[in-house]
Formats: structure tokens, sequence, C-alpha cells
């Protein structure tokens, strides 16, 4: 079940980035790209890199409501499957990207995979996350407490969850707890053969799915 899995490229070179998405990115549900690979090269690499998979961009917005969406916007331009924004800008700052996504999915940072003061308002950031009308939460698949609390809340919103492999979560626990997809970086791009490190995640998936 590979495409249970959104690949984190978190990496500077365009070179590097491009292999593994070519590698990779027919296997996975998506390609997460964040703020190394974009500083480097540029907004054009989400273009380049959606001939190889659905590209997220985590860019985290935390910002008022026309800055969330010139950004997003620039998303949606450049070929975005999706965006990841915060939550805790409020209502408004998180309705403004659903708006400017059109048919991008937006997904609100609801908890996150490190302890952060998010921890008090995770209830609040999911009620906001779904007045805003967000298709998808992103909570952490190495905290089972807050994975578990935010499954109670999410109604039918999607699940994504950073946190497994290299940050300690179990990519099967993360499912079984309610992670629709998981998000994995290093345990992937740092291994000296990522395709076989994506097939080890998947055939544990698999097997926890057969059993
Ligand atoms: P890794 O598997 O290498 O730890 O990568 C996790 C990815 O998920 C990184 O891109 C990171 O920025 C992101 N992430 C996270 O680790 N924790 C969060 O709470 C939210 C994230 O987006």
């Amino acid at each position: 079940m590979d495409n249970k899995i959104i690949f984190a490229l978190d990496v500077y070179d365009y070179n590097i980035a491009m292999e593994l998405a070519k590698k990779v990115g027919d296997k996975v549900f998506a390609i997460k790209v964040n703020w190394p690979a974009i500083l480097e090269n540029g907004i054009k690499i989400v273009r380049d890199l959606s001939k190889y998979s659905n590209i997220i961009c985590d860019f985290k917005l935390a910002d008022i409501d026309n800055t969330v969406s010139l950004i997003t916007d620039k998303v949606r331009e450049y070929g975005g499957y999706g965006i990841i924004s915060h939550s805790f800008t409020g209502l408004n700052s998180l309705k403004a990207v659903v708006k400017s996504a059109g048919n991008m999915k937006v997904f609100s940072v609801v908890s996150m995979s490190q302890e952060s003061y998010l921890d008090n308002i995770t209830e609040e950031l999911v009620q906001i996350s779904k007045d805003a009308g967000v298709y998808g939460l992103v909570a952490p698949g190495n905290r089972p407490y807050y994975l578990k609390k935010v499954k109670e809340l999410a109604g039918g919103l999607k699940i994504i969850s950073p946190g497994v492999g290299a940050q300690g979560g179990n990519i099967v626990d993360a499912m079984i707890l309610g992670s629709d997809y998981v998000i994995i970086g290093r345990s992937i791009y740092n291994s000296p053969d990522p395709g076989e490190a994506l097939s080890n995640f998947a055939r544990d998936i698999n097997n926890k799915l057969n059993k």
C-alpha cells in the first residue's frame, strides 16, 4: 500500500530532488516539499516535481488573510496538489487559504510531532479547521495521545501524520490510531536505497492490513 505514504522531500539540490522524485514519485500518494527545496530552487520546482507525483507545499502558512492568499495563489499557479497551513492564525486566515486554494487540498496543522503550545489548544484548532472547510489535518504519528485525540475530533477530515521513522513513530501504530497518510522524509531520502526503504514501510502497512 505505497500510496499511504507522503514523501517529505527535504533536500536543497535540484538534481537530487528530481532523482528522488523520479525514483519514488509513482509509489507514494504525494511528495511534500518544504522550504529547503523552495529556497534553493524557487517555486518552479513544484511544477517540475509534479511530473512525478502530487505535490503538497508545506509552507505552514501563518499570516494575515491577504498574504496567505497571495502565497496560495502562487502554489496553485505552479500546479500544487495541496498546501499546508497553520490554523492558530484563526478562521479568517485559514478561510482565505481555502478560498484561494480552489481545487487544491488544504491541510491545517493542529498538533505537532514535537511538544508545542498547540498542545493546549488542539481542540479549538480542529474546530477552526472544520469551520474553514479544510480537506485534512496534520497530526503527529509519534505522539499517540494527540493523534488519537485529533482522530476523535476530525469527523470526515483526512489526517496526515509526520513523526514516523526518524522521529521515532511507527507507521503501523500511526495508521491504527487514525492516520490516513503518513509523512516520511529522512528515513527514505537518507537511506542508501530510498526505493527499498519505501518498500519496507509499504510492506509493514500491507502486513498489517492483511492480518
Ligand atoms: P522526517 O521524516 O525527516 O522527520 O520529516 C518529517 C517532515 O514532516 C518534515 O518535512 C517536517 O517539516 C514535517 N513536519 C514534522 O516533522 N512535524 C510536524 O509537526 C509537522 C510537519 O510538517
